[in-house]
């Protein structure tokens, strides 16, 4: 099974990362994808599910006091997937990996996938083996962005490298730690990126410039590694600092401080 996608070179991008389970974001966020012209692709950089625990939001309201509606969440993407396939990309992030036998977080629980899955109803549980089972681990914009849930480094030598069941099954460790590069990485150092996107250019003919992940936080709700890795943050920033993406695919991007002007607030 194919993991990685290559978008148009022409279009509208629309890219957003780690929701957690909060609905209102993930709404308004579908808002913005349904009011956009026919030719947008949304990307969503995975870690769809597993919100705060309530002693977390009471601590933290302005960053977590949300009710976790990871359930509705997987309703919702399992529809508008059904609609839209070809223009709605999920690429899987460590917490959606749990539920699809990847080790399970613990976050805000001690076991988060189990914590889920005891509130799943079955049909829900059906529609979260498709999602996570069938997710990408990686997309690529010709305009010069590759997009995955961590940072990936060094392992992720291809790719290939990605395609295949998941999780990888014992006996290929180059195709385990590269996959647990994608999924569970923060930021690399600058050359670790440069030279991924040297390698994943070569192999796809393109010229890639800049790694666009999730998996982090920043309450400023946007940061820059490494010259040349960046994110959006929405989980983890208060609700006047959340950001996502909003590309033109037709335009090259040459560095992360050149998709400062596609910069959106959600709310
Ligand atoms: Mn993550």
């Amino acid at each position: 099974m194919k993991r990685s996608l290559v978008l148009p070179r022409a279009g509208q991008l629309l890219v957003s990362t780690d929701l957690h389970g909060n609905l209102r974001d993930w709404r308004a966020l579908r808002a913005v994808f349904e009011a956009s012209p026919p030719d947008t692709h949304w990307v969503v950089l995975g870690d769809l599910v597993h919100g705060p625990d309530e002693q977390t939001a009471r601590l933290k309201p302005q960053l977590y006091g949300f009710e976790d509606q990871s359930a509705e969440l997987i309703d919702e993407l399992f529809e508008l997937r059904e609609r839209c396939a070809d223009r709605v990309h999920f690429v899987l992030g460590n917490h959606d990996a749990g539920h699809v036998g990847f080790r399970h977080t613990a976050k805000f629980h001690t076991d988060e996938v189990e914590h889920l899955e005891s509130k799943l109803t079955p049909r829900q549980h059906e529609c979260a083996q498709q999602l996570f089972s069938n997710a990408l681990l990686a997309v690529v914009a010709p305009c010069g962005v590759l997009m995955t849930h961590g940072s990936p480094g060094d392992a992720l030598t291809s790719l290939a490298l990605l395609d295949g069941p998941l999780p990888p099954g014992p006996g290929n460790e180059e195709r385990i730690v590269a996959i647990g590069e994608t999924l569970w990485c923060y930021g690399q150092r600058g050359e670790v990126s440069q030279r991924l996107l040297q390698r994943i250019s070569a192999e796809t003919a393109l010229d890639l410039r800049v790694v666009v992940h999730g998996h982090d936080r920043d309450e400023s709700g946007w940061f820059i590694e490494g010259g040349n890795q960046a994110q959006p943050v929405i989980f983890g920033a208060p609700d006047a600092n959340k950001k996502y993406l909003c590309v033109d695919l037709a335009k090259h991007v040459e560095s992360p401080e050149a998709l400062e002007p596609s910069l959106r607030s959600l709310h």
